[in-house]
C-alpha cells in the first residue's frame, strides 16, 4: 500500500472514528463515569474476579510459544522463522465456535475473557484496513474477532482486547531487511517509528469502533514501554470508550497490575510497577493491609501448562486442585485471576483444559459469593486459611483442614454468626480475645479449599 493512499485512507478513517464514537460515547457512557475516572472502570473489574485468557493464531498449528520463534534464537524451536511465518497460509479453524468457548467459559466460573487480538508477530485476528498479515487473507477468510465480539455482545459477556506493541511484521517498528532476531525490541530511533505508533492508534481506533463494547485493553509492550507513548493511547482508547480498562504494559501505571505466571505474597499498594514474570522483585513488599485507597488492583495471567498457545507435546498441566488454590491465593489478596487457554488449530478446546476448567467451575458454583464482588479480607499471612470479605462478611478458605477446631485469628468484630458456605450449616463457635475458634468436627473438606462464612454484627 503507497504511503500517500495510506495517508488518505487513516485520515477518512479516524475522522469517521472520532464522530461515530462521540454519538455512541453519550448513548452509552453515564458522564458521572466520566468525571470519576477509573472508579466506575474499575468497579466492574473487581466484581467480576475470574477471567479466561487467549492465546490463539496460526502459530497454533505448530505447538510452539506465541511469537516467540521468531524473536529469540533457540536450537530447539522445531519451527524456523519461515515455516513460522508461512502458517499464515495454512490456517483453516473450520470448527471455530465463539459460543462454544462461551459455554465453557461460564461453566469455568469465568466472568469475562481476553482475546489476543494480535501478539508480537504482528498477526491480526480481526479485518483491520491497515494490514494483509491477517485473518480474512487467510484459509479460513472469516473475521475471528468479528464473530466473538458478536457471541459475547449477545450473550452480555464482556470482552476484552489483548493487543501487542511489539509488532514483528511492520517495517516502522523494526529494519525488516534484517532477521527478526536483531530488533525484536523494536528501533524507536529509526525515522519510521512514528509511523509505527500511528499504525497502533488506527488499529486500536478500529478494535475500540467496530467491535462493540471493549471490556479491556490488555497491553502486552515487554520491555522499555516508554517507547510507546503510553498515555496518547490511554487517551485514545478513552476518547472512544471511556469505560475500557486499560493494564499497565504500555509504559504507563495504567487501571491494574499484571503480574504474570507467579502470584505476589502480599496486598499489593499503589505506586509498585507490578508486571512481568520476576517474582524476586516483589520481595520486599509491605505485608500491612493496604487501606483501599492505597490498593493497587490486580490481575495474575496463568497457563495451565507451561505454554500460552496450544502446544500438544506440553503435558506440565497443574492440576484442578492446584489451580483452585492459587486462586484463592490471589482472591484473599484482592486480585483477579486470568486463567489462559491455547485453543487447538481447528478453534475446538483440549480436554485437559476443559476438565480443569470445570472443576473450577464446580468449586465456584459452590464457593461463589467468597469470590466474585469480594476483596483482600482483614486477616492475612496465616498458615493454612486466606480471608476475603464483603461488607459484614469474613470468608474463611481454610486450605489445610484442621482435626476437630479450627482457629481464626480476630480482626476486632464481634461474630454474628458463622456458617459452612458450602450447605450453609452454622458452626459452633467461641469468640475469644485471640479470635474465634470454629468446631469442624464431622465437616467432611474440600479437596482444594473449604470456604466458613463469618457475619459480624
Ligand atoms: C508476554 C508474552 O510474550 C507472552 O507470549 C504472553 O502473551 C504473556 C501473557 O505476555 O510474556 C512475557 C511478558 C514479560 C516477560 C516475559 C514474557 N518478561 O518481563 O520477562
Amino acid at each position: 500500500m503507497k504511503m500517500d493512499e495510506w495517508n488518505i485512507r487513516r485520515r477518512r478513517f479516524l475522522t469517521a472514528a472520532i464522530s461515530a464514537s462521540a454519538a455512541s460515547l453519550l448513548m452509552r457512557t453515564p458522564l458521572n463515569a466520566m468525571s470519576r475516572g477509573n472508579n466506575m472502570r474499575m468497579r466492574n473489574f473487581r466484581q467480576r474476579k475470574f477471567g479466561m485468557f487467549v492465546h490463539w493464531g496460526p502459530y497454533s498449528q505448530a505447538s510452539v510459544e506465541a511469537s516467540w520463534p521468531i524473536m529469540v534464537k533457540r536450537d530447539d524451536w522445531p519451527i524456523t522463522v519461515p515455516e513460522y511465518q508461512d502458517l499464515a497460509t495454512t490456517f483453516n479453524p473450520v470448527n471455530f465456535d465463539p459460543d462454544e468457548w462461551l459455554d465453557l467459559a461460564r461453566a469455568a466460573g469465568h466472568k469475562y475473557m481476553v482475546f489476543t487480538t494480535k501478539h508480537h508477530d504482528g498477526y491480526c485476528m480481526f479485518d483491520t484496513l491497515y494490514s494483509d498479515y491477517k485473518i480474512t487473507k487467510s484459509p479460513y477468510g472469516k473475521d475471528i474477532v468479528k464473530m466473538l465480539s458478536d457471541a459475547c455482545a449477545k450473550r452480555d459477556f464482556p470482552l476484552g482486547f489483548y493487543y501487542s506493541p511489539p509488532d514483528m511484521n511492520h517495517p516502522g517498528f523494526r529494519d525488516m531487511s534484517k532477521p527478526t532476531y536483531d530488533s525484536w525490541h523494536g528501533q524507536p530511533e529509526r525515522a519510521e517509528w512514528s509511523s509505527y505508533l500511528d499504525y497502533m492508534e488506527l488499529q486500536l481506533s478500529e478494535l475500540l469502533t467496530r467491535y462493540g463494547t471493549v471490556d479491556t485493553i490488555w497491553f502486552d509492550g515487554l520491555w522499555g514501554m516508554e517507547k510507546y507513548n503510553g498515555q496518547r493511547f490511554i487517551d485514545l482508547i478513552h476518547r472512544l470508550q471511556p469505560a475500557t480498562t486499560v493494564n499497565n504494559r504500555i509504559g504507563t501505571e495504567g487501571d491494574y497490575g499484571t503480574p504474570e505466571q507467579f502470584i505476589p505474597q502480599h496486598i499489593p499498594r499503589r505506586g509498585i510497577d507490578l508486571t512481568g514474570t520476576d517474582p524476586k522483585r516483589y520481595e520486599s513488599m509491605s505485608q500491612e493491609i493496604p487501606a483501599i485507597e492505597d490498593f493497587m488492583d490486580w490481575e495474575v495471567c496463568m497457563t495451565i501448562n507451561d505454554t500460552w498457545a496450544y502446544n500438544v507435546n506440553d503435558h506440565k498441566y497443574k492440576s484442578a486442585d492446584e489451580l483452585i488454590r492459587s486462586s484463592v491465593e490471589i482472591f484473599s489478596r484482592g486480585g483477579n485471576f486470568l486463567l489462559n487457554i491455547g485453543p487447538r488449530p481447528d478453534g475446538t478446546i483440549q480436554p485437559e483444559f476443559r476438565e480443569r476448567m470445570l472443576a473450577m467451575g464446580k468449586w465456584m458454583s459452590i464457593n461463589g459469593e467468597a469470590v466474585y464482588d469480594t476483596l483482600y479480607g482483614p486477616v492475612q499471612n496465616q498458615e493454612g486459611y486466606r480471608t476475603t470479605a464483603r461488607e459484614n462478611h469474613v470468608f474463611v478458605h481454610v486450605l489445610d483442614w484442621p482435626k476437630g477446631k479450627l482457629n481464626v485469628r480476630g480482626w476486632g468484630k464481634k461474630i454474628a454468626s458463622v456458617q459452612l458456605l458450602s450447605d450453609k450449616r452454622p458452626l459452633p463457635f467461641v469468640q475469644n480475645d485471640d479470635g474465634i475458634v470454629i468446631d469442624v468436627a464431622g465437616v467432611k473438606p474440600d479437596s482444594a479449599a473449604t470456604v466458613i462464612k463469618v457475619s459480624t454484627v
